[in-house]
């Protein structure tokens, strides 16, 4: 059955000339890197608060509680390894790369920084919770804890997107714009629940496109031009992509 359904979708990107690939934290889960709603226990939104620690109210209310958490994050990131899924997806530079991840084991492994696309934000990096737009690069193995931006005095935050906040426009422009003219879209390792992000899948449907989705849980039908692989990336994605 799954050689069947991976020979059909190897045929669908074979006949593809338009593809890109919408990443979530199922992609970096075999790096280690705990998904948010799995179903192992380990998911971060099962052992903590999303609005304590990913919303501008968790923020204002406790900042460095927040900070804290980002930090701990940031040292599992510091030793963590992008895994075969992600060499697999370096390797085809071609494949355009809109993901949800805030990590930076895509890059690690291989695709040029600038050619990655992610939708909220990133983990290596604070800005100004102000307005001054102060940004600056934190090394993951001893992020600094809460501190004031120096160039106005507010505090300093993750460059991620929390819930209730919108995403970089410049960013959700372009992913808008590829996915409205995608032969085919690979969905990999995401639940597909968080908006406006998952919305892109439906967007490329709409469009016509072919989508290809990957995930170790059988997922929600995305259209007729669904086909749907179950099983880990870091296994499924090599085999996909051999020979493209
Ligand atoms: C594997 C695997 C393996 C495991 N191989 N697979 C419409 C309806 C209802 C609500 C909303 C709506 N539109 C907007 C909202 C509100 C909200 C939202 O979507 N809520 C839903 C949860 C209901 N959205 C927002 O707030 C967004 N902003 C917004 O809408 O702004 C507009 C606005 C502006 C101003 C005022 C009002 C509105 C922002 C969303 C930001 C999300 N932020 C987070 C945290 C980022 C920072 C951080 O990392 O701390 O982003 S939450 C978290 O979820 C993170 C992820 O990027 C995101 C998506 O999760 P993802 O990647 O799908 O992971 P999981 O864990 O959910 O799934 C993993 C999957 O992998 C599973 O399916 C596994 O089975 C699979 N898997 N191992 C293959 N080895």
């Amino acid at each position: 059955m799954t050689d069947r359904r991976l020979s059909a979708a190897r045929n669908a990107l074979s006949t593809s000339r338009r593809i890109a690939v919408f990443s979530g934290a199922g992609l970096s889960a075999e790096s280690g890197i705990a998904t948010f709603r799995g179903n192992d226990g380990d998911a971060l939104w099962s052992r903590f608060n999303p609005m304590e620690l990913a919303s501008a109210a968790g923020f204002e209310e406790n900042p460095a509680r927040v900070i804290d958490w980002y930090n701990w994050r940031r040292s599992k990131l510091a030793n963590a390894q992008p895994n075969a899924a992600h060499v697999a997806l370096a390797k085809r530079p071609r494949l355009v790369q809109i993901t949800q991840n805030v990590d930076d084991l895509l890059e690690r492994a291989g695709v040029a920084a600038s050619a990655v696309l992610h939708l909220h934000g990133t983990i290596g990096k604070d800005r100004c919770n102000g307005s001054c737009g102060h940004e600056e690069t934190v090394d993951l193995a001893s992020a600094p804890p809460l501190r004031p931006c120096p160039r106005c005095g507010a505090y300093l935050r993750p460059a991620v997107v929390w819930f209730g906040e919108g995403l970089r426009q410049d960013v959700w422009n372009e992913a808008q714009r590829l996915c409205s003219q995608l032969d085919c879209l690979l969905v990999v390792g995401t639940s597909a629940t968080v908006y406006p992000a998952a919305g892109l899948i439906e967007q490329a449907e709409a469009a016509g496109s072919k989508i290809i989705s990957i995930n170790t849980e059988p997922s929600a039908s995305f259209g007729a031009e669904h086909l749907e692989l179950v099983g880990p990336a870091s296994v499924l994605l090599p085999q996909l992509l051999e020979g493209l």
